[in-house]
């Protein structure tokens, strides 16, 4: 009879990574770890000692522009036009460090990339391409995507915004809301009905009849510009338009790629939060012997670290679907849904550990969470991802 293997157990003595429990850094490429740690060093840097600062006074810190386009992050997985051609997980694990350091930060990293250079690059003309896609890799060109509006985001096919041929042009009108960049974008991703199906236009802001005023008072997402966008009789030529989709499919297929991100990213502000809870309590005595101690706050703390690391897991496996090809939207969805709701949840749990001094601005974990309440909405709230899943499940569409 054939021996069992003898399991062989792991050194005991060695002390695990509270931000990485299973050891998933032993799973990447020393390209990714390489990606990972100058991203990591940046945010460290040039983004922590600033980012305070910016979310206080309602400023997008567009200083940090120039340094993420010499990093290589911005377009960093597509191929050719001046960007990195990386993989899916490098591109995971930017994003990840980037919102380690503030959830706004990565979503300029994910609608410059994912929203605007993704689609010129998958449904553009030649000319767009070399127009827009170096430009935009450099930091030299902003873009923003407007496909929201004010009558319900979960029900983008409902868009009011319409565009009429009119001789060679066409003549764009209707607003959208909520619109990330939208007020410091040289060229706008605006999708519109037509005759043919929906449609993206590539509209310069100096265009006659567009404005993009930035969204005010805003408690979340505070280092990041939000915008309204208005198209009243906006002319633009049928080179402006992408030749390669005519459909909902076209910004559908967008999201796919922000989503993806986004599931790593909010791993890095749900792993800044725990690291600043840890430390915390530690340090924090309470009934003569640190908050650490108690059975309660370990409890609390130990749930984290094992919802960071199955959400860890779930983007790493993410990651090598993209890379051959075989991801599919329904698993963005799931894991979207999983991660986000995650890194909210222990936001808000680390919050509440610090007592009085986690609602301080000398604290991150209060700013991740109000930063988190948009990410949680935006790209598809809770109830849209689990209608996506529940229509896989049953074939049937309940929206
Ligand atoms: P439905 O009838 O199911 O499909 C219409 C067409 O689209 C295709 N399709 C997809 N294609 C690629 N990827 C996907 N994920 C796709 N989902 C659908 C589909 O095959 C069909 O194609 P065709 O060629 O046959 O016409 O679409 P629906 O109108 O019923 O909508 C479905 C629903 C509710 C899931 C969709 O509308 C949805 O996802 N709603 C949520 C909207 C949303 O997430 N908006 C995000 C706006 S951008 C943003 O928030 C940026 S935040 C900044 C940052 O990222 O950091
Ligand atoms: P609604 O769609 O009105 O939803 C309200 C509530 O109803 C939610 O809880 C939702 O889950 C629930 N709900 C909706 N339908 C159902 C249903 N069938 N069953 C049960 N519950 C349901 N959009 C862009 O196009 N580009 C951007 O760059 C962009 N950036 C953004 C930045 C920020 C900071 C924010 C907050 C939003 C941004 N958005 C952007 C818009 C974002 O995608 C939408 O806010 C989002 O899709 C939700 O739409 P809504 O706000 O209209 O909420």
């Amino acid at each position: 009879m054939a021996q069992p293997t003898p399991i062989r157990n792991a050194d005991t003595a060695v002390q695990l990574d509270p931000l990485d429990m299973l050891d998933v850094t032993s799973q990447l490429t020393s390209e990714q770890r390489m990606v990972r740690d100058s991203v990591a060093r940046f945010v460290d840097e040039q983004v922590l000692p600033i980012i305070r600062e910016a979310f206080e006074s309602h400023r997008f810190p567009s200083e940090l522009i120039a340094p993420m386009a010499e990093l290589g992050l911005l377009g960093c997985y597509l191929e050719g036009y001046d960007c990195a051609g990386l993989d899916g997980t490098a591109y995971g694990l930017i994003c990840q460090e980037i919102e380690r350091g503030d959830s706004g930060l990565r979503s300029f990293l994910s609608v410059q990339s994912s929203l605007v250079m993704w689609p010129i690059h998958a449904y553009g003309s030649e000319a767009q391409k070399q127009r827009w896609l170096p430009a935009m890799a450099r930091g030299e060109a902003i873009g923003c995507f407007g496909l929201t509006e004010s009558q319900g985001g979960s029900d983008p096919g409902n868009m009011k915004t319409w565009a009429k041929r009119d001789g060679s042009d066409w003549v764009i009108n209707g607003s959208k809301m909520w619109i990330s960049n939208g007020s410091i974008a040289d060229c706008a991703l605006v999708w519109a009905k037509t005759d043919e199906g929906v449609r993206g236009f590539l509209v310069e802001r100096d265009m006659p009849g567009f404005a993009a005023p930035e969204i005010e008072r805003k408690f979340s997402l505070r280092a990041s510009v939000t915008s309204a966008l208005y198209l009243d009789n906006v002319r633009v030529p049928e080179t402006s338009v992408l030749p390669g989709v005519s459909s909902m499919r076209g910004p559908l297929s967008c999201l796919n790629q922000a989503r993806y991100g986004i599931t790593w990213g909010v791993i890095g502000a749900a792993q800044a939060c725990l690291a600043e809870a840890l430390e915390y309590t530690a340090g924090r005595e309470m009934f003569g012997r640190p908050l650490s101690h108690t059975q309660s706050v370990q409890m609390r703390l130990a749930d984290m670290a094992r919802r960071i690391s199955t959400a860890q897991l779930l983007s790493l496996r993410l990651g090598q679907l993209k890379d051959t090809g075989r991801l599919h939207p329904t698993q963005i969805s799931l894991a979207k849904w999983n991660n986000v709701r995650m890194a909210l949840d222990i936001a808000r749990d680390c919050r509440d550990l610090l007592g009085g001094a986690g609602i301080s601005a000398e604290h991150h974990a209060i700013r991740h969470m109000l930063n988190l309440e948009s990410v949680i909405t935006y790209e598809g709230t809770d109830a849209v991802h689990q209608l996506i899943m529940g229509k896989e499940l049953t074939g049937v569409s309940a929206f």
